[in-house]
């Protein structure tokens, strides 16, 4: 089996991969290890920056997150018992975010390119990659108990954290750069009406929690915990309790409650991840397989298809001309964006969670300067600007 791109994962990266050089003309293959079903209803992501949404639209892909997308023009920041208003809108001249599943991105792009006689092919897992210094790079995959080879001209690692891809670049090429930390999220999505329009952020004593939404009808939410509890150990009843008390406002505002859904419910672990260079001869890694940023500023998915933009145009350089110029600095364009992501994940992480009860310095601190964000126009704007999304052509 033969062409022009390998993509290894069907995750936002490498289908919007696939989309994007279709619309260059260039051909590629899609291998997944899970099935269609899986990756349609995973749970993950919400929030599309402007700039995601932006090349959704540009792309033909965005009709459905036109429709069913909820733009918001603000998020809350909940502490000290009150609810401060972010207007991203107004401080940034006019941009936004769009609430809008990563799983119906996947499931649009999914469709998009089987429409357009894309090849994706579901339930095949790529077991090692070779020959990636040469011009003829090689997957080899299982397919229904089957080995199999695809050669093409690139591979994308689009694969994940836990993929193939970065673990078969030879030691010493990369630097790797990781933050674990104390405490990881449980996620739940609730059959209820969201609580609030918008997104609330919320710093507690008994650590972090975040309402936010898949749709009018779904309410989805998150809080802090030990990164070793087990889900078992959470029952409906002391994630809701848990809810309510770290939600909770002077004024009284009321939490909606609703039956769980068990495909939502999760314990994520909270880390920070990067490794350079994302290139290494003819694999390129792109999203989470090269960077994972902890969720509090809901950038990874976001960083995957802005990765993937970059790459597209290369490759669009590199089989219209020959030259590899864009290719080259593929690395060190993204990596622009990635390390102003990682920080901002970083900064609002710190700024949220309860990291150590005996430690009521780091606290006050902590209350400091939420309390600063809250009320400076410079603070909030710098929150804002980087919660939308810094523009495409910002670092050219
Ligand atoms: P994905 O989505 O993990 O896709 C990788 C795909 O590769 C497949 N795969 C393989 N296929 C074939 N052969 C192999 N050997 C393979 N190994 C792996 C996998 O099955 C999978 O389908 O990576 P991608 O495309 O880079 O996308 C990254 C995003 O999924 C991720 O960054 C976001 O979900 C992170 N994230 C958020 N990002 C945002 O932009 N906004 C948010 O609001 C946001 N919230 C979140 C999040 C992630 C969370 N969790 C669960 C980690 C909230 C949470 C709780
Ligand atoms: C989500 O809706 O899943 C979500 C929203 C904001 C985040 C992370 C996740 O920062």
């Amino acid at each position: 089996m033969h062409t022009q791109v390998g993509i290894i994962g069907a995750g936002p990266a490498g289908l919007m991969l696939s989309h994007l050089l279709h619309l260059e003309g260039i051909k590629s293959i899609v291998l997944e290890d899970r099935s269609r079903g899986y990756v349609e209803n995973r749970i993950r992501a919400g929030v599309l920056e402007q700039n995601t949404v932006d090349m959704l639209t540009d792309s033909g892909v965005g009709e459905r997150m036109k429709r069913e997308g909820m733009v918001h023009h603000g998020v809350e920041l909940r502490f000290g018992g009150q609810g401060h208003r972010i207007d991203m809108y107004e401080l940034t001249g006019g941009r936004a975010i769009t609430v809008y599943g990563q799983h119906e991105v996947v499931k649009d792009l999914i469709r998009t390119r089987l429409d357009a006689d894309g090849q994706i092919l579901f339930e095949a897992e790529a077991v090692s990659v070779h020959d990636l210094d040469t011009s003829t790079p090689k997957i080899h995959f299982q397919k229904d108990d089957e080995d199999q080879e695809l050669t093409c001209d690139v591979i994308a690692g689009c694969d994940g954290f836990h993929g193939v891809c970065r673990p078969s670049i030879p030691e010493g090429v990369l630097t790797v750069y990781e933050r674990k930390y104390p405490f990881a999220w449980l996620g739940i999505l609730a059959e209820t009406p969201p609580s609030s329009e918008e997104l609330i952020y919320t710093y507690h004593e008994r650590g972090f929690a975040l309402h936010s939404m898949r749709s009018p009808e779904l309410t989805r939410l998150y809080i802090q915990c030990d990164p070793d509890d087990d889900i078992q150990d959470w029952s409906d009843e002391r994630i809701w309790e848990e809810l309510h008390t770290r939600l909770a406002t002077e004024e009284g505002w009321a939490l909606t409650e609703g039956p769980i859904l068990e495909e939502g419910r999760s314990i994520t672990p909270m880390r920070s991840f990067l490794v350079e260079p994302m290139q290494y001869g003819r694999l390129f890694l792109a999203g989470d397989a090269a960077h994972v940023v902890t969720p509090t500023g809901a950038k990874g998915m976001n960083l995957a298809v802005a990765d993937v933009r970059v790459l597209a145009q290369a490759l669009a350089e590199f089989y219209e001309s020959g030259r590899t110029s864009l290719l080259d600095r593929y690395s060190e364009t993204c990596l622009h964006r990635v390390w102003r992501a990682q920080h901002f994940s970083w900064w609002m992480t710190s700024m949220l969670h309860r990291f150590d009860d005996e430690d009521v310095f780091r606290h006050r601190l902590q209350l400091a300067e939420l309390d600063y964000v809250a009320s400076s126009q410079t603070a909030a704007a710098t929150l804002a600007e980087n919660y939308v999304g810094l523009p495409m052509d910002y670092w050219d």
